[in-house]
């Protein structure tokens, strides 16, 4: 009894959401492939995992196949206040390194939604395209958009607002 509970207030710690799904092929692990929501008339859609390499060689991630007109590898960054996306060949895995693909960062991106809503609960089938480890198939699932995900970046309303607000 003492050891279920002790393993049940450990899930509650984890950050991994319960629904969290892992994948592997050769030394790399794959965890946790998702998407979020999309409104209706949204053209493109990110996809984002953990990938950790716990090989002696360098691996890279250099293709995405999924049933869309195109699928690319970007990253999002930031220049003067201003969000771009680059678009990469391949992402590298380092040896003994976890590579986060996270909504601002390194993402798979689905283009040519067309219409087709990802809706939560569903499962994006895709083949993820390794240079060494080759191909693995998996499946994003579409998960609800965290609330305040999407605003960019980071900005200190509290300290504007209550400059505006408290002067009468
Ligand atoms: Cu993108």
């Amino acid at each position: 009894m003492l050891k279920k509970l002790a393993f049940i207030a450990a899930l509650a710690v984890t950050a991994a959401p319960i629904w969290a799904h892992e994948y592997t092929v050769g030394d790399l692990e794959i965890s946790h492939p998702h998407a979020f929501e999309t409104p209706p008339m949204a053209m493109t859609g990110g996809g984002f995992m953990s990938i950790t390499n716990s090989g002696a060689a360098a691996d890279r991630l250099i293709a995405v196949r999924a049933d869309f007109p195109r699928v690319e590898l970007h990253q999002s960054v930031l220049t003067d206040g201003v969000g771009k996306m680059l678009s990469f060949e391949g992402i590298d895995i380092a040896p003994g390194e976890t590579v986060l693909l996270q909504p601002g960062g390194y993402h798979v991106m689905f283009i040519g939604l067309a219409g087709r809503q990802f809706k939560e609960g569903e499962k994006i089938a895709a083949t993820l395209v390794f240079e060494q480890a080759g191909d693995l198939a998996v499946e994003f699932s579409v998960e609800k958009r965290p609330v305040g995900m999407g605003m960019g970046m980071k900005m200190d309303h509290g300290k504007m607002q209550m400059n505006g607000m408290s002067g009468n």
